[in-house]
């Protein structure tokens, strides 16, 4: 009865918002402006801008714009010059992210003047964990929009091209200009004829719209598809096997990027096993792919077991190898030393390869965020990521700037996303999530960009109020901006330190419960298992104390760091608190710089992550008149699953901890309501033991 009366009031207040459910992202709809454009080129891609200018405009009705392809050595690249009166720029692609830019600007209310637009990175890539019988590694809206199982595994049906096309668009509106197109722990089924037809499909789809396709390849697919008795990269006959595979693939795919390899990781093959290294490996493939133009992205995503703590592996492997990779290789770091942690300090491998073109990784899918039950706004991440400074070449040496070609001459510029997108109508699985698909785009393209400015552009376009155009520009209230947008932004801003709060503050990491990295498990360490994938590794826990010391008395991974880091990252005292578990182990009563002790800290952190959830909550309560029901009802129940499990993050390591600490739970935080006992009886449950 509750039930009923609470929908009818929600569908009575919410009944002149039309219900949305969150397909069309941020491209919400054609306009009912008209404009005259003027443009004397036409091919694929200059007729997709200018019927997105016709369809979207939201200027003043009846006014012209002007789309010159003309040489100018201040534009790069992708780049285009923005004026009142159209959009200049060196190619088709130029000008279509002209358009967006300009589509954008006029949604949100942001003014259009004289101004050279150029992107920060050369190639902006999403990589898709997608597997090849469509389902998704660490995916949580559905399965693969590429791949799938079955008779009609290969046919390219209308459904399929429509699909390929809206990613297409809604890429290209955010100037992401490159796809992998299946998991880095790949089949070699990859690289057989039927699937690269298939790719071909893709590509013709994608192409108007700017995008490349890539594919992540595995090292062993000479000897597994190939029959060859080795896959060694030394082996002439394995060379020829990748030059003539090339060659076919250029010959069905003529634009082709290049491939993505995770070799000797994680069980992955590579060079390794036949006595070579990583740079003989990305060598070898380079060269292949060289003739055409091809690239080759090589992750330094490895570690092995052994004595040598995790976070110091991929840096103490790659380093030695600067300057031994062809130019077009690069070594594609994940942001964190370790792996898309809720917070980690920047890879060191960044601006300490100063001879290697290296490109970011970046996990939009959130594979330890909370997946897609979690609103978490992953720009501030990547902000505080890309913001970091390396001191690598004097104060100023940001990663952004170390890898974008301001500080190294690279051959070539990147940065790299794990997608969150799959067959979900509303594509990522949560509405709130697609907005980390568009930060990372409009990141990619200009790395300067904040999240405040990122959440701002994002919520006018996916949330306005589509029956308040009037002649097809948009106005908005200030109610509406005051009301709606400022609390919305407010609580999009704190929400990644919301869950670094309740899952794992000061520093702690990769506590997760085990496979599915979802909810807390930092008990969880079975006999036998290798221990760097079991959470005492990470946290350390003891009577004596908690935190991986990372100092010079432990295992020195504080060394990587350029000074004044390693200085900094070596002192509690100095050590920014957001790490201080990261780099030190202290002991339960030391003292943290607002006095309280460690212990203390924890444990109101652990709360207040869990009291900020509840305050999303509340905030989302409030905005229910000025989002339509449909989406209004899916984020609410979805924030409510989200403080559920803030909660059970809270109890459950506050609990475990305090077996170690033996101290008693402040006075001024809210008591714990689950028991511990339950909780872990729950894991082993959905663990089957
Ligand atoms: O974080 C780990 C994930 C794996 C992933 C791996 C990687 C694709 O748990 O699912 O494999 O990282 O990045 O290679």
């Amino acid at each position: 009865m509750k039930v009923t009366i609470s929908i009818f009031i929600l569908l009575f207040v919410a009944h002149n918002i039309q219900a949305e459910d969150g397909h069309e992202l941020w491209l919400r709809g054609k306009s009912t402006g008209s404009v005259n454009v003027v443009c004397s080129k036409s091919s694929p891609t200059i007729n997709i801008a200018k019927l997105e200018l016709q369809q979207c405009w939201r200027g003043e009705t009846g006014a012209s714009v002007i789309l010159t392809i003309k040489q100018d050595k201040l534009i790069k690249s992708d780049g285009f010059k923005l004026s009142t009166e159209g959009i200049q720029a060196n190619t088709d692609l130029g000008i279509l992210y002209g358009v967006y830019e300009l589509l954008r600007r006029q949604q949100i209310e942001e003014t259009v003047k004289m101004e050279i637009v150029n992107p920060s990175y050369e190639l902006r890539l999403l990589n898709h964990w997608d597997n090849l019988n469509g389902s998704i590694e660490r995916g949580y809206a559905g399965y693969s929009i590429f791949w799938r199982k079955g008779k009609d595994a290969f046919d390219v049906t209308e459904k399929d091209k429509v699909l390929w096309k809206e990613y297409a668009r809604a890429n290209a509106s955010i100037g992401i200009n490159g796809a992998v197109l299946d998991n880095v722990n790949a089949s070699p089924l990859m690289l057989t004829v039927e699937y690269l037809e298939r790719v071909k499909a893709i590509a013709e789809v994608l192409r108007p719209y700017g995008i490349k396709t890539y594919l992540s390849v595995k090292f062993s697919s000479p000897s597994l598809i190939g029959r060859l008795k080795t896959s060694d990269p030394s082996d002439p006959k394995v060379i020829e096997w990748w030059n003539s595979k090339v060659k076919e693939i250029y010959k069905i795919i003529p634009d082709f990027g290049g491939f993505l390899i995770k070799a000797n990781s994680e069980g992955q093959p590579g060079p390794q096993d036949f006595g070579r290294t990583h740079a003989d490996g990305a060598n070898m493939l380079a060269d292949a792919l060289k003739p055409f133009g091809g690239i080759v992205m090589w992750r330094a995503f490895v570690y092995k077991t052994s004595d040598e703590d995790r976070a110091k592996q991929a840096y103490s492997e790659f380093m030695p190898l600067d300057g031994q990779f062809r130019d077009n290789v690069i070594i594609q770091v994940k942001n964190g030393p370790i792996d898309f942690q809720p917070r980690e300090p920047f890879s060191p491998l960044f601006g300490a390869m100063k001879k290697t073109s290296v490109m970011p990784e970046l996990q939009i899918t959130q594979e330890y965020l909370g997946h897609s039950i979690h609103l978490v706004f992953l720009a501030s991440m990547w902000e505080e990521f890309l913001k970091s400074d390396t001191y690598q070449e004097g104060e100023g040496s940001t990663v952004a700037r170390c890898t974008d070609g301001s500080i190294f001459s690279q051959t070539h510029t990147a940065i790299a996303g794990v997608s969150n997108i799959g067959l979900d109508t509303n594509w990522c699985g949560h509405h709130f999530a697609q907005a980390n698909w568009y930060a990372f785009g409009r990141l990619a393209w200009n790395n300067k960009l904040n999240s405040e400015q990122i959440a701002n552009e994002w919520i006018r376009l996916t949330f306005y109020n589509k029956l308040e155009e009037n002649n097809g520009s948009i106005t908005f209230s200030d109610d509406w901006l005051e009301n709606f947008l400022a609390p919305i932004k407010k609580m999009m801003l704190e929400s990644r330190e919301a869950a670094v709060n309740y899952m794992m503050p000061l520093g702690l990491h990769h506590i997760f419960a085990a496979n599915e990295h979802y909810g807390p498990g930092p008990w969880w360490a079975p006999k036998g298992m290798r221990k760097d994938w079991t959470p005492p590794y990470y946290h350390q826990a003891s009577k004596d104390g908690i935190g991986f010391d990372r100092t010079s008395s432990g295992s020195n991974a504080v060394s990587q760091y350029h000074e004044p880091l390693k200085s900094q990252y070596s002192d509690p005292k100095t050590c920014p608190d957001e790490l201080l578990l990261w780099f030190h182990h202290l002991p339960w009563n030391f003292q943290m710089k607002d006095e309280r002790s460690l212990w203390d800290e924890m444990c109101y952190r652990y709360d207040e992550g869990l009291q900020q959830v509840r305050k999303f909550q509340k905030l989302w309560d409030q905005v229910q008149s000025y989002v339509d029901s449909e989406r209004f009802i899916h984020v609410q129940n979805k924030l409510s699953e989200q403080s559920v499990n803030a909660q059970v993050w809270k109890d459950a390591c506050i609990l475990y901890f305090q077996q170690f600490s033996e101290m008693p739970i402040p006075y001024y935080i809210e008591p714990t309501v689950n028991s511990l006992e339950d909780i872990i009886e729950a894991d082993k449950k959905r663990l089957g033991r």
